[in-house]
């Protein structure tokens, strides 16, 4: 399905991230892929994923740091020549801002989490406008606090709003370039970024139990609806905010 075309891909940390999901999914289905990692801290990780990879490249981008990010999309342009598809999975915000109240956010932390989680999807789509030349497709991970209160999600609910906002405007720009831009409102999975949120633990307890399909959604299941969103199956698709997360998200009282 992916065959000729290439990829590049943020946000593994390790193997249970969403984004190493999602570059499984596309690898099985032919696409070529260029991995990012956050920092030396990752770097082993991501090296030691890929190296069993034909034709794969590795190359650091914090997203706070421009230069990096200018380089990394330099790199891949030299050795693959164009980007078909992007995957943004990648957020961050201070542990700190992760329970209790919204009310007591620290302008550090809401700037912090604003431009982790949601600046850096404009950013790199930017970045990425010269190298999609045949079109392309742009897909951003976001979560059910962007529109609901969730207990302990607060800043973060407040970014993936943003996020999902930013998903429409990136559309509305850039489909006349014959590029689409969706984001996967994805249900709680046990990962590192995960473990941040307080109380994480009971939370996909209670989503599993009240979700129509009486379960949590899996990594693979997300990495799926990733690679329909770049393939040219959802060719009409774009802004668009979809839900994988065995229907919580339906469900009233
Ligand atoms: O329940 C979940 N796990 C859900 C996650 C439900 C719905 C959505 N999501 C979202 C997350 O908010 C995030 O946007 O999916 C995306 C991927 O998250 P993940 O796979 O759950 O978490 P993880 O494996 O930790 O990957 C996120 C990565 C970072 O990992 P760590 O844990 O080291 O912070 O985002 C990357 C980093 O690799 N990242 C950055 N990348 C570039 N520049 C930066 C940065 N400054 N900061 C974090």
């Amino acid at each position: 399905m992916l065959e000729n075309k290439v990829g590049m891909i943020f946000g593994v940390a390790n193997k249970r991230s969403i984004a190493w999901a999602c570059a499984e999914s596309c690898m099985n289905q032919g696409a070529r892929l260029a991995f990012t990692y956050q920092g030396e801290r990752l770097r082993e990780n991501v090296e030691k994923l890929t190296r069993e990879i034909d034709d794969t490249l590795v190359v650091p981008c914090d997203v706070t740091n421009q230069p990096e990010v200018d380089a990394a999309f330099a790199a891949v342009g030299e050795k693959f020549g164009k980007i078909d598809f992007l995957i943004h999975s990648i957020a961050f915000a201070p542990r700190e801002a992760l329970e209790g109240e919204f009310l007591t956010t620290s302008r550090e932390a809401f700037l912090t989490a604003m431009e982790i989680s949601a600046f850096s999807l404009p950013q790199l789509a930017l970045a990425a406008l010269p190298f999609m030349n045949e079109g392309g497709s742009i897909v951003t991970m976001s979560y059910y606090g962007a529109e609901k209160v969730v207990m302990n999600y607060n800043v973060m609910g407040v970014a993936k709003a943003a996020l999902e906002a930013s998903t429409r405007y990136l559309a509305a720009d850039l489909g006349k370039h014959g590029i689409r831009v969706n984001a996967i409102s994805a249900g709680p999975i046990q990962t590192l970024s995960a473990r941040g949120v307080k109380n994480m633990g009971s939370l996909l307890g209670y989503v599993g139990e009240k979700a129509p399909l009486k379960r949590n959604v899996k990594a693979s299941e997300v990495g799926d609806t990733a690679l329909f969103l770049v393939s040219d199956l959802a060719s009409g698709i774009t802004g668009e905010t979809i839900y994988v997360d065995c229907g919580y998200n339906i469900m009233g009282i």
